[in-house]
């Protein structure tokens, strides 16, 4: 424990916090552009400064350890004036676009600008003009608004250990060779979009257009889906808390933007325990490419695809849930309401950038080469679409989804969580193979933040062996070790984001400290209050097959559920 006096007040720390952590905990304010809690500090913006007894220099707060005894002032005329002084020179390189950029009203240089009065007082520092990446589907990169944070080259190389982005010789933020993104090793998992504070990179927002088709719907029928993660973040884009569960009051939310439909993703993350878990359990009977590795992350498809080439065949051939649903939606559903393909228009909601990435992929087209998922939204957008229209989210009476599509067990939404792919998946695989449900159903072993984890499962005479891995720099090493020889799994999970969807680069931007540990529980506090909490138990998934596809694996599902992989 450390004394130390905060603005003349008494407070307490353990050694080792930083000024800056120790002043956010004590509900005083700090500036910071560079400074995010996930990543190590940058120092790089000069505004976190503060007087301290220590030296006759202002110190910066997020480099700074507190002392004991150590005398901190914050708010003197000194740090008040350089702080601004700061701010005015960052702001002088920064294009004046506010009104019309994609971070208005979220935007961390206009908060700070506006808080404390900044005035645009220097002469412009003119910067040669970058052009706008739009290559990828996922993201856009307007580098002329880059403030030279560099958080996201923090997320891109510690978090992600992609290394996509570097400091270039100007300072600004660059990919390989200042190659458009897309056509870069970049996994489109948007971890960049998601530090940066200002609207240098941002998902590339769909908003416009599914705003448009609401408004004009031109004969079509607008089906939405939704993810699994979204239901216990979108609450932090109306004030509430994360991991406040707000399922019913989204689907409502969709609704009175005029959706004609609200299906849920969770109803095909259900369908491909059946799918995925046949498969392994094929594989391990017939001697096929073990170990198998799950397929719905679609940044883990890409770094399959430009890093591990060789490792393609290990991949389950199942689409992702967002793929399945739009499948069915319109290769289904549509037939089933007397509607062409064309008029059920899919947008989903996502967690995650990629999955605007994979709505795009050749194989996931009909057969007249439209794609199946017509549009994608992340969290943050479908916020943002909620707020553009008025719609006063907290206080909605919650709605429910349409069926058939619609209904879903406790195994669907855990897999939002880092494991929960696994932990669904053993819940029916065990049971079909052993013909008796798992001793427990909260299966631990697969459950937290570790960034690799292992289990064995007595499969009745197999030792079902297992292993989760969530964020891209983790994945690396588990490739690498994987390569070497040090693991023998049968099947792994694969998520490139930390925590799983719960931390995808389209959620919410919250900076609390434990955010993701807060929508982990809720999204495990849904799956307790199911009664049904197993895949298979799923009334919709039974009667699908039993009307329309057979068995899992079957030749109809090949058709609609499963795809192949660019090699
Ligand atoms: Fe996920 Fe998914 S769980 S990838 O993490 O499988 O994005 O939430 O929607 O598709 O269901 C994301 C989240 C999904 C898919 C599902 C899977
Ligand atoms: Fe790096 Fe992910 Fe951003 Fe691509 S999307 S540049 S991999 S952080």
């Amino acid at each position: 424990i450390v004394k130390f006096t905060l603005n003349g007040h008494f407070a307490e720390t353990t050694k080792g916090t930083t000024i800056l952590e120790a002043c956010r905990t004590n509900d005083v304010f700090i500036p910071s552009l560079c400074y995010h809690p996930n990543l190590s500090p940058n120092e790089e913006c000069n505004l976190c400064l503060v007087e301290t007894d220590k030296t006759s220099k202002l110190s910066r707060a997020c480099s700074t350890a507190v002392q004991e005894g150590m005398s901190i002032v914050t708010n003197s005329e000194n740090v008040l004036n350089s702080v601004k002084h700061n701010l005015a020179m960052i702001l002088s390189e920064h294009p004046k676009e506010c009104t019309s950029c994609e971070s208005n009203n979220r935007c961390e240089l206009q908060d700070l600008v506006y808080r404390y009065g900044v005035i645009d007082k220097f002469p412009r520092k003119q910067r040669e003009y970058i052009p706008k990446d739009y290559s990828s589907p996922s993201l856009i990169r307007d580098m002329n608004k880059c403030i030279k944070c560099y958080r996201c080259v923090k997320a891109c190389s510690e978090l992600q250990g992609m290394d996509i982005l570097t400091i270039g010789p100007d300072g600004i933020p660059m990919t390989p060779k200042n190659k458009e993104l897309y056509t870069t090793k970049c996994i489109n998992c948007g971890a960049c979009s998601f530090y940066c504070p200002v609207g240098a990179i941002t998902e590339n927002s769909q908003v416009r257009e599914v705003s448009n088709l609401l408004k004009n719907k031109e004969g079509k029928s607008l089906v939405f889906q939704t993810a699994p993660a979204t239901r216990v973040a979108i609450s932090e884009e109306f004030g509430m808390e994360p991991g406040d569960i707000s399922t019913g009051k989204m689907v409502a939310a969709i609704r009175k933007l005029g959706a004609d439909v609200v299906f849920d993703t969770n109803f095909t993350a259900d369908l491909t325990i059946m799918e995925e878990g046949s498969e392994l359990l094929d594989r391990i009977k017939n001697g096929g490419t073990l170990p198998m590795f799950t397929s719905c992350c679609p940044g883990w498809i890409n770094m399959v695809e430009k890093f591990y080439p060789e490792f393609i065949p290990n991949l389950s051939s199942c689409r992702s849930p967002q793929g399945m649903m739009s499948s069915l939606v319109k290769n289904y559903w549509a037939e089933r309401m007397g509607m062409k393909p064309e008029d059920a228009v899919v947008v989903s909601i996502m967690p995650c950038t990629a999955k605007k990435d994979e709505a795009c992929r050749d194989q996931l087209k009909t057969e007249q080469g439209l794609q199946e998922t017509d549009y994608v939204l992340t969290t943050r957008e479908l916020a943002k679409l909620i707020k553009l229209n008025n719609v006063k989210f907290a206080s909605l009476k919650e709605s429910e989804y349409n069926n058939p599509l619609g209904e879903s067990t406790g195994a669907a939404v855990i897999f939002g969580n880092t494991g929960g792919v696994m932990e669904a998946a053993l819940r029916t695989a065990y049971e079909i193979a052993l013909e008796k449900p798992m001793p427990t159903l909260n299966y631990t072993p697969v459950r937290g933040f570790q960034g690799i984890k292992e289990a064995t499962v007595d499969f009745g005479g197999i030792d079902l062996k297992v292993a989760v891995v969530h964020q891209a720099s983790n994945i690396h090493d588990y490739m690498q070790k994987l390569k070497n020889g040090d693991f023998m799994h049968h099947f792994v999970e694969f998520m490139i984001c930390k925590g799983g969807c719960i931390g995808g680069g389209g959620e919410p931007k919250s900076k609390t400290g434990d955010y993701l540990e807060k929508r982990m529980k809720g999204i495990y506090k849904i799956d307790d209050n199911f009664t049904v909490r197993k895949s298979h138990e799923n009334q919709a998934v039974k009667k699908i097959y039993e009307q329309f596809f057979g068995h899992p694996l079957s030749h109809k599902s090949h058709h609609l559920l499963h795809t192949h992989y660019n090699d």
